[in-house]
């Protein structure tokens, strides 16, 4: 049988969407298709890109439609359908509205992309994630959330500007929900493998791991339309690419814990190996006393988030 190339639809084809669709084009990761609820969004967006292919260069297809049915036989489903913040809104006041949207594309998911490897973009994304693999019933190694590999990134793009060194050589570990009780592991931050409490005052450090935790609210209050969707599509893009490369990446995501920190049943950002297999392997890293105590806040707010989620789907 000749090899065919991976197929990866993009579910919400808005900001985020679009995004992804023009990165996955440029590093030719397979076939692409966007889907969205608006007619002409994904159709538009995948016909500009494709006019744009002979100067990337790719080889990779790009279609859009309004029909779910599109999503046949997709290898991996990247979902960011849903409604993103305006200003003043906080990350969990998105979970009625985007839960019914994820439980209605989940379903679409599970009829018709079985297979899939599904990483969910959308708001509150804990509770998304956790949504989306209750609804698909999909093996909970192949549904992950992308927060932590962007709140990393986010931490380790702050440090470079502050050390005043490329973020290219800063690595960062942002565990825990996606949201204000993220947990920002400071004695995990390297520049180039300097431990950057070597390199910060620690005064300064508080100060980017804060600015890290309210990073999205800013860009919001900034943009005041909408929220990120630039490092967010390479966020996601990332792990795609992790998957259907079988790269076994180190990855920050969110992630279904069965003991691991102590925590069952539940999903949050997590260090992963992410490859062909999906969420591959959970990472235990150490925790000290502070971080366990902050982990823990931020598993108790996914958790009520989750039971909402439990008494919406009538368990
Ligand atoms: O780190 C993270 N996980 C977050 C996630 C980072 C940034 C943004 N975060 C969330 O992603 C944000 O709060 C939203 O919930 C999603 C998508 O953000 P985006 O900026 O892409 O929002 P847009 O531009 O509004 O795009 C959403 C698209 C839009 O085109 C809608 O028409 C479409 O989703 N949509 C749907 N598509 C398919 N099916 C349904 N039911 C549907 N409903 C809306």
């Amino acid at each position: 049988m000749p090899i065919r190339r991976p197929k990866i639809a993009l579910v919400g084809a808005g900001q985020i969407g679009g995004t992804m669709a023009l990165l996955a084009a440029q590093k030719q990761l397979g076939d692409i298709v966007l889907i969205d609820v608006v007619e002409g969004t994904p159709q538009g967006k995948s016909l500009d890109i494709l006019h744009g292919g002979p100067i990337i260069p790719t080889s990779s297809s790009l279609t859009g439609s309004n029909d779910f049915t599109a999503l046949k036989d997709s290898d991996v489903v990247i979902v960011t359908a849903g409604l993103p913040r305006k200003p003043g809104m906080s990350r969990d006041d998105l979970l009625e509205v985007n839960f019914g949207i994820i439980k209605n594309v989940g379903e679409h998911i599970r009829k018709s992309a079985p297979n899939a490897f599904v990483i969910v973009v959308t708001n509150p994304l804990d509770a998304m994630v956790y949504a989306m693999q209750r609804v698909t019933g999909f093996p909970a190694k192949r549904v992950a959330g992308m927060a932590g590999v962007l709140d990393s990134s986010r931490f380790a793009s702050l440090v470079a500007a502050e050390i005043g060194v490329s973020a290219e050589d800063v690595r960062a570990l942002v565990m825990g929900g996606h949201g204000d009780t993220m947990v920002p592991l400071i004695r995990y931050c390297t520049a180039g493998g300097i431990p950057v409490t070597q390199l910060l005052s620690r005064e300064k450090i508080d100060v980017i791991a804060k600015r890290t935790a309210n990073a999205g609210g800013e860009v919001v209050a900034l943009l005041k339309t909408g929220s990120a969707f630039y490092s967010p599509a390479l966020s996601a893009i990332h792990m795609a690419e992790a998957y259907l490369k079988d790269k076994k990446n180190v990855i920050t995501c969110a992630a279904m814990l069965s003991g691991e920190y102590g925590v069952k049943g539940l999903y949050s950002g997590v260090p992963v190996v992410l490859g062909g297999g999906g969420v591959e392997k959970v990472l235990e890293v150490e925790l000290d006393e502070t971080e366990k105590k902050l982990f823990d806040v931020s598993i108790q707010a996914v958790k009520s988030l989750c039971e909402w989620v439990d008494k919406k789907m009538g368990s």
